[in-house]
């Protein structure tokens, strides 16, 4: 077999986001514009020759014929081994469990996460460490300076791989082993997890869940867990089958996007328990009967009830939040005696914590909840999570989390995105409030003073890497903040996040509907930062 060196030309655009290099498929589909940044990602790493890889995706539009290309140019870069996902599937926790259980050097993972997919949609590609977490920073810019110099790249001419049953086979020198995830990923959730008790809940014909995959990765390792291992009915999972396309639909798991589930959990007769999980499987949604659990007030409820489920029986090391998720388990931890660290937007920034052993759960406001198990966010462990705490508990979702609210006040909630809107006037409205940050603080807008205002820095507190510019937060003295970001993760235009958050120790309001409660922080974000002027928007495309 011929290792072929083909000349190539740089791509300006090649700066991995938030969670790797994101593009529509047309522009994955131009000439030598996958392999440019597959070819960066093995010139950056060191030692890949006869290392071991990880490789899979989420199934979307592009995977199988990603995954050959990428399966021969390791090849021809003198990678060892690559275990490759069974169909071309690797949701991105299994990914991490996998790169992890075999000491792999890392693993390239292909998925658009949350974002839709098929022939028009978007794909993309992050490199995952030997860790099993998301590339640091260093890594991504040493990829990124790599994209600007590359002049060629190497390709094994071979026929393809039969991706869909498990086997071994020989692609030049290198090994490939076509493996089915699941059950590794299965037996990683059976140590953390009281199976037994679960299975008595799940089997009672007293407790009903429905979970939804969205027609995307974590179809196939929901029907196992659920069906096979914790004795719910067949039926249980419902979109199940991971598409090309997921349906049409968009595998965000929020109450815009996961519709089918919102309308059985608030409809006639609705389980005790719902969720959905995105694209690739990191993220969840927690709902109850008429219930919807924000994903900070999740991360709070999972960090107080920890020691319920028997990998945390020990108690927790500490908790970790993204810097724009509520406060809410803050609290927690000041009750609990253990820290909580407050970090940029994105898994990778939790990585340092849970290798140093500082922080055993972590998680973001959107939809993101994992643990020190794996180094991703992980949507299926924390459905099972949520599960072993009802089982103990035997109360309602809703129970627990009002509860919750009763000790330890109310963090109200709400993150409102402007999606594609023009980058321009985006960079405008930011650059904006960054010129007002240095006066804000003392001054009053009606019922709000504020304490402190600044654009999030990071300093990584274990190998003191700082991160700058990571998110515009202005904070009140009542405990309230207002924070504004561009997302990272969008292939179109930008994307404006505003999050909004009020602390309410009141147990008598903690009834009130979101939106009422943060309207005059809302109309505040609007006075200061002139959204509908720069966005040309009068409304969010999503609220959440
Ligand atoms: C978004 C979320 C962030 C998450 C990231 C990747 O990033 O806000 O919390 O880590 O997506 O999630 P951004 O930059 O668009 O705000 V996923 O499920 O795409 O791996
Ligand atoms: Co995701």
């Amino acid at each position: 077999m011929t290792i072929c060196t083909i000349k190539t030309t740089p791509f300006s655009d090649q700066k991995p986001g938030t969670s790797g290099l994101r593009k529509s498929v047309p522009a994955f589909q131009q000439p030598h514009y996958l392999e440019n940044f597959v070819q960066s990602i093995f010139d950056s790493l060191d030692g890949c020759e006869g290392a071991t890889l990880v490789l899979g995706g989420d199934g979307r539009y592009y995977n199988r014929e990603a995954i050959q290309i990428i399966l021969k140019m390791a090849a021809a870069n003198g990678i060892g081994c690559i275990l490759v996902g069974c169909g071309g599937i690797f949701s991105t926790p299994a990914a991490s469990c996998v790169i992890r259980q075999y000491n792999a050097l890392g693993g390239i993972i292909l998925s658009a996460s949350h974002n839709p997919g098929g022939p028009n949609g978007d794909f993309g590609v992050k490199y995952n460490v030997s860790n099993g977490g998301p590339a640091p920073e260093k890594v991504t810019d040493a990829i990124y300076n790599r994209t600007k110099a590359i002049t060629e790249y190497k390709i094994l001419e071979a026929a393809d791989i039969n991706l869909d049953r498990p086997g071994s086979f020989k692609m030049g020198t290198m090994e490939v082993e076509v493996m089915d995830s699941v059950v590794p990923y299965v037996e990683l959730m059976q140590t953390l997890f009281d199976f037994d008790k679960i299975k008595d809940l799940l089997s009672s014909g007293k407790f009903r869940m429905c979970m939804d995959s969205l027609h995307a990765v974590t179809g196939p390792y929901a029907h196992a867990l659920f069906e096979k291992y914790l004795g719910a009915p067949v039926g249980t999972v419902q979109n199940g089958t991971p598409l090309e396309d997921f349906g049409g639909g968009h595998p965000d798991p929020n109450l815009v996007y996961a519709h089918d589930l919102v309308e059985v959990m608030f409809g006639d007769n609705a389980p005790d328990f719902g969720a959905a999980s995105d694209g690739d499987g990191d993220r969840n949604m927690i709902l109850g009967r008429n219930f919807f659990v924000t994903p900070s007030d999740s991360l709070a409820v999972l960090t107080a009830n920890a020691t319920l489920v028997p990998g945390y029986k020990d108690g927790l090391a500490g908790v970790a939040r993204s810097m724009p998720t509520s406060e809410a388990p803050d609290r927690v931890a000041a009750k609990l005696g253990i820290d909580c660290y407050e970090t940029p937007t994105g898994w990778k920034f939790f990585g340092n914590l849970l290798d140093a052993g500082k922080a055993t759960l972590c998680g973001e406001e959107s939809f993101g909840t994992g643990s020190n198990h794996i180094r991703e966010k992980d949507g299926l462990w924390a459905v099972v999570f949520w599960l072993n705490i009802l089982a103990v508990k035997g109360t309602s979702v809703e129970e627990i989390v009002r509860d919750h609210w009763q000790e330890y006040g109310r963090n109200f909630y709400s993150r409102h995105d402007y999606e594609e809107v023009p980058s321009d006037p985006a960079n405008e409205l930011m650059e904006l409030l960054r010129s007002q940050l240095q006066n804000m603080p003392g001054k009053s807008y009606g019922n709000y003073e504020v304490a402190y205002s600044d654009d999030f820095s990071y300093t990584d507190p274990i190998d003191g890497s700082v991160s700058q510019k990571q998110g515009i937060r202005i904070g009140f003295t009542d405990g309230s903040r207002i924070i504004f970001r561009l997302s990272g993760t969008g292939t179109k235009g930008a994307t404006l996040r505003l999050y909004v958050e009020s602390y309410e120790p009141d147990a008598s309001k903690h009834h009130v509907e979101t939106q009422e409660a943060l309207s005059p922080l809302i109309q505040l974000a609007e006075e200061i930062a002139h959204i509908k002027k720069f966005t040309g928007r009068d409304k969010p495309t999503v609220i959440t």
